[in-house]
């Protein structure tokens, strides 16, 4: 499998680790009484995570250019033959997705066609088994594997009407590709998506891999370009060397790879075997090769070093037979390598930033409390040093400037309760504001707009009311976060100038990601339904599947943002509560030192003996968190080292 397996199985035990790590320093925190609610659910996220990260690959291109093909030479050749179908002609028929889900049994997921008639996106339907019809692999049997497999080129004959609201069919359409038969009927897909769940070793590491079919399938099932291909880490999109870049292949470039933003791009020349034609010499093929990658390049808008010419066909032959020449000959290791040395990097590189920051914040949190621990006991040492051999006169004279203190304090206690009720409003608003109660009302409206009218007109406004809507939905949470912003800054501030806590700056929030996903579907939707009149009755079934993919990517951004924003409410809220905490506590002691002491039931001696006691306590604790800590960032800069050997 070369480098790719490697790094993928590297990078989930990486993964494993560091999951490993930040747990046993929740358990520390918990045994010695130091953790909390909200510290616990903060290791739970980032266990969490670690446990869900996934690396996903889609192949995507027009039909017969070799995706399933590729797949077959990157990930099964171990089982000596061709497990995903690959022929001449459509053979994909679905979506399949490629995965491993441990809770579930290995077998292959179908998902009927007609499920398209209910404006569901799949991915509503994901959980519904009773929706799906499932066909059990035995994972120990390679042609259970291959047969299940073979369900992806099911097809069914329907009638021409049928066809068109399943979005095969564009009556209106003179260049369809696909004409009735005699008897009116056409050939359509079987299955609408198809999941395999299958205990492959780089599919347990967390690898997913989507295959897609190709004529111009994508377009008809809106989700694979709102939400399934951009949402995967890597896209390869594959042309044919015996075929050129035809106008077809650039359709599908244009209307769904060109646009994904970011790295994770890979374009693939295969069937370079097919210009290998026994005439030519090795030097003449090198040359022939080197220049239809020029071209591609130049087609596509991408560097030359960015098209990896292979023969997919020949790598699986060269694997399933040993035969280490016509491997190389067919230049698969530097694709996978090229995938192996960005992708995984990459995928650790966001996992990394996004443990190291909840991690901190978790650490910030712990260190903070018990420095400030610390600080108040050396702070007590100095003040009962000071009594040593004084009289009571000094002391009274201490205790009622403890006492003032302490009033000065909850002043600004009483300053922190009005400033807790103003937060839990501001938070009220903004979980009202972008809850999916809200969402909901704004697709019931826009959704009636397009019932109305089932002309392009109703269907335009109606998708355009919605997004007008969450936009909307956007600006007023972006101002609540602004205000409490500018409400935390201004308490952290005052409680730092006036009773010395070490609060540093509040936590920030950006809700621009949640802009850019908004502005990308507007793209999406504006390139698929920017020009044309919606006239025939595919075409509104088309946009209202669209719709209604776009309602549940959505969905997913609304609870995604609610979460974020709840996430960063309680961080922004935590070390104020907690620092309050411990400086409440302290005031008190070092109140009922004093008068202990006073009182003589207590000497001074002893009281001391005890805070020095506490103190070494408390150091040995900073001690441990930090080493706790340190195990973890250790093995996240473990990252940054690994890259920069790479
Ligand atoms: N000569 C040659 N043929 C190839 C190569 N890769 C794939 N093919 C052939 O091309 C045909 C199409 O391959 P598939 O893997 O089914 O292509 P696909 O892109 O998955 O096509 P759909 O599933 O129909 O969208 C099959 O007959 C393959 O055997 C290659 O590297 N060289
Ligand atoms: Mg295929």
């Amino acid at each position: 499998m070369g480098s790719l397996g490697e790094r993928i199985a590297e990078y989930g035990g990486w993964r494993r680790s560091l999951a490993d790590a930040v747990l046993r320093y929740a358990h520390w925190l918990d045994d010695e009484g130091l953790s909390d609610a909200s510290l616990l659910s903060r290791v739970e996220r980032i266990v969490e995570r670690l446990g869900k990260e996934r690396v996903s690959i889609a192949f995507v291109a027009e039909f017969s250019r070799g995706k399933s093909e590729l797949i077959n030479a990157i990930f099964f050749s171990r089982f000596g033959r061709r497990i995903v179908p690959s022929g001449a002609g459509r053979t994909t028929m679905c979506p399949t997705e490629l995965l491993y889900e441990a809770e579930r049994p290995s077998a292959i997921r179908l998902l009927p066609i007609e499920t398209r008639l209910l404006d569901a996106p799949v991915s509503e339907l994901r959980d519904d088994d009773s929706r799906w019809e499932m066909r059990s692999i035995d994972p120990q049997v390679p042609d259970s594997l291959r047969r299940a497999f073979e369900s992806v080129q099911e097809t069914l004959w329907v009638d021409a009407a049928q066809a068109a609201l399943l979005g095969f069919y564009d009556e209106g359409d003179p260049a369809s590709p696909v004409r009735p038969d005699e008897q009116g009927r056409i050939e359509v897909p079987r299955w609408r998506h198809a999941i395999v769940n299958w205990p492959h070793p780089l599919l347990e590491q967390g690898l997913v891999v989507l295959d897609t079919p190709g004529l111009n399938a994508i377009g008809s099932e809106p989700e694979l370009t709102l939400k399934l291909i951009p949402g995967c880490d890597a896209v390869l999109f594959v042309l044919a060397a015996d075929a050129g870049v035809t106008m077809s292949d650039l359709v599908v470039w244009r209307d769904h790879i060109s646009t994904k933003h970011g790295s994770g791009r890979y374009v693939v020349l295969n069937k370079i075997d097919s210009l290998w034609d026994g005439l030519k010499d090795e030097v003449q093929i090198q040359l022939e090769i080197a220049r239809q990658v020029g071209s591609v390049s130049q087609h596509l808008q991408v560097p030359n070093d960015r098209v990896y010419p292979v023969s997919a066909q020949k790598a699986l032959l060269a694997r399933v037979n040993g035969d280490a020449s016509l491997l190389k000959r067919s230049r698969i290791s530097d694709l996978e390598y090229a995938l192996g040395r960005e992708l995984v990097p990459q995928q650790r590189d966001i996992v990394r930033e996004h443990v190291e920051r909840e991690f901190t914040e978790l650490h910030s949190l712990v260190a903070g409390s018990l420095a400030a621990r610390r600080r108040n006991l050396v702070e007590q040492q100095f003040e009962l040093n000071g009594l040593r051999g004084k009289n009571r006169g000094v002391m009274d004279h201490m205790a009622a400037r403890i006492r003032g203190e302490r009033e000065e304090f909850e002043k600004s206690l009483r300053h922190l309760q009005a400033l807790r009720s103003v937060f839990s409003r501001h938070a009220q608003s903004i979980h009202e504001t972008i809850s999916a109660h809200s969402l909901k009302r704004h697709v019931r409206i826009a959704r009636e707009t397009m019932r109305r009218s089932n002309f392009s007109i109703g269907l335009r406004e109606g998708m355009s009311s919605l997004l007008a809507a969450v936009r909307a939905d956007l600006d007023e949470t972006t101002r609540l976060v602004g205000e409490v912003s500018t409400l935390m800054n201004a308490m952290y501030r005052s409680f730092s100038a006036e009773h010395g806590l070490a609060l540093g700056n509040p936590a920030m929030f950006s809700t621009q990601r949640y802009y850019a996903e908004l502005d990308r579907i507007e793209r999406v939707q504006r390139r698929q339904f920017g020009a044309i009149t919606l006239a025939t009755t595919s075409q509104w079934a088309l946009m209202r599947r669209f719709f209604e993919s776009v309602a549940a990517r959505l969905r997913e951004v609304y609870e995604i943002a609610d979460r974020e924003l709840e996430s960063w409410l309680r961080a922004v809220m935590a070390p104020i509560e907690s620092q309050v905490r411990e400086y409440q506590a302290q005031l008190k002691r070092r109140l009922e030192t004093v008068r202990r002491v006073l009182d003589a039931n207590e000497s001074l001696e002893a009281r001391l003996a005890e805070i020095e006691r506490e103190r070494s306590l408390v150091e040995q604790r900073i001690g441990l968190a930090s080493e706790y800590a340190r195990r973890v960032t250790a093995l996240l800069a473990e990252n940054a080292e690994t890259l920069a050997r790479a």
